[in-house]
């Protein structure tokens, strides 16, 4: 049986309100017991009741409010009380220390969705989304996350993972039937389960891309020749003086990040090293690395002197570059159009650039807005995505969707090769036992403890 624990579930520092959470069993008791007020063990569940907490002597500590969420109505499923003081970092750490007196243990980080979980309040990915929420460093991850705990995202692995269950009671119902055991009566019907199961694998594991896109930012590496504008351009987007900018060709050599959030998405903008024949071996370490970020990157700003034009080792650039990266958004930016009379063109097959003066966004940030809709447009394509079908963020789960999509993919190799049934409903139990560890349905305490370990103490 569990004990009780006790928490302060609010960030520490100068406040309104600060919240200590108790959870167990005998939790409400032990409140009651230094609480000065209405009976509390008398109370009905979801009321909440203004009095004083006493310490171990039986002074007042503050004056609160207690709110009562009797087992199983709780977050926790146990019996939990939510004891509402007064701000600041005393009152609170008071609260808690006489808690902890009366026999109350400190919870550990998570503990207390740990103890959801367990009691079957959320499944694990739930669990785990409440902690990326907390963690949430843009509005879509918010969301994302968010989505996660309401539980569309657990719905579906679950629908997948019954339907798994049924076509393996469905093979071992014929393979009592059936003497030649590759003889299905009805294999047509078998390999479209298989299929449409493949299907919502990869549809899953495609979205991890994105997933990862959305919790880290979207790396958006800025690259182009000397001198063509990209510290500026970097500044002017993040809107401050983040990278050095100078008119001596070569000025930026180490990569320099910094991040915006653009329409609730984050974008991670990676200033590179501008691209030609280096003159040092510390330039050319700079040039090495901007070629490596582009090859990394989710999507590719090139800055062009708009002056000057793209020219044929930097078409070629590109080119294999796309070779390599194939699929990698491109933006070209013709920079310095104030310079240019007319527009700004730079002559490119495939891609439209766009013209713009960085040094002129830097004062009037409307002048960025074509480039910011380019690549909201980028990346708009997949986030209707995000809002539409569940988006796995995860690392833990894209690792058991991987493993489950190669069992579900050998099953239904073993149907093309006529190997046996067996072997069949072997594979199918691998790929279920994958998805059964991402909502917990199957799982280890090692497992949990590394996962409840992410979160704030008090959650
Ligand atoms: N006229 C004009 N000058 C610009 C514009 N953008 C940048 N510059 C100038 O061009 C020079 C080079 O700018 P940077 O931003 O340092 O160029 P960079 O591409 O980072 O250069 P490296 O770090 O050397 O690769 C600076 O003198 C800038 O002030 C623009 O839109 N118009
Ligand atoms: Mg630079």
């Amino acid at each position: 049986m569990s004990d009780v624990i006790a928490a302060i579930a609010t960030a520490r520092g100068v406040a309104a309100l600060a919240i200590i959470r108790v959870s167990g069993p005998g939790s409400v008791a032990l409140v009651n017991a230094g609480f000065k007020g209405k009976d509390l063990e008398a109370a009905d569940s979801h009321t909440a009741h203004v009095g004083y907490i006493l310490d171990s002597t039986g002074t007042e500590i503050d004056q609160v409010v207690v709110t009562l969420f009797k087992s199983p109505r709780s977050v926790t499923g146990e019996d939990v009380v939510e004891i509402s003081s007064h701000g600041g970092d005393f009152a609170s750490q008071f609260i808690l220390k006489s808690l902890l007196d009366r026999g109350a243990r400190l919870a550990a980080p998570g503990e207390f969705t740990q103890r959801a979980f367990l009691n079957g309040k959320m499944d694990l990915a739930q669990a785990e989304a409440v902690a990326d929420l907390i963690h949430a460093s843009s509005s879509m991850a918010h969301r994302v996350s968010l989505q996660h705990i309401q539980g569309r995202y657990s719905d579906q692995l679950d629908r997948l993972r019954d339907e798994l269950i049924e076509l393996c009671a469905y093979i071992e119902l014929e393979m009592d039937f059936v003497e030649e055991d590759v003889e299905f009566a009805d294999k047509g019907r078998l390999v479209e389960l298989l299929d449409e199961s493949i299907r919502l694998l990869v549809e899953l594991q495609d979205s991890y891309q994105l997933g990862s896109m959305i919790r880290d930012g979207v790396r958006v590496v800025i690259a182009g020749r000397p001198n063509a504008g990209k510290s500026t351009l970097l500044n002017a987007l993040v809107g401050r003086d983040r990278a050095i900018v100078s008119d001596i060709p070569g000025t930026t050599r180490d990569e320099i990040e910094a991040e915006a959030e653009i329409d609730g998405v984050r974008f991670r903008f990676i200033d590179t090293a501008g691209l030609r024949e280096a003159s040092d071996v510390i330039e050319a370490e700079g040039v090495r690395r901007a070629q490596q970020s582009a090859e990394a990157a989710d999507l590719l700003i090139y800055v062009v002197d708009a002056s000057l034009g793209l020219d044929d080792g930097e078409q070629s650039w590109l080119e294999t570059l796309q070779a390599k990266h194939p699929g990698l958004p491109l933006v070209l930016v013709a920079n310095k159009s104030d310079q240019v009379d007319g527009p700004a063109k730079i002559e490119s097959d495939a891609t439209p650039s766009i013209p713009l003066s960085a040094q002129h966004a830097l004062k009037e940030i409307d002048a960025l807005k074509p480039l910011t809709e380019q690549l909201k447009h980028l990346v708009t394509t997949h986030l209707h995505r995000a809002e539409a079908s569940p988006v796995v963020m995860n690392q833990r789960h894209q690792h058991h969707l991987r493993n489950a999509l190669t069992a579900v993919r050998n099953a239904r190799a073993a149907i093309d090769y006529q190997i046996s049934m067996d072997a069949l409903v072997v594979d199918l139990r691998v790929a279920l036992h994958e998805l059964g560890q991402i909502t917990g349905k199957i799982t280890n305490e090692d497992v949990l403890d590394q996962i409840f370990s992410r979160f704030c103490i008090g959650k």
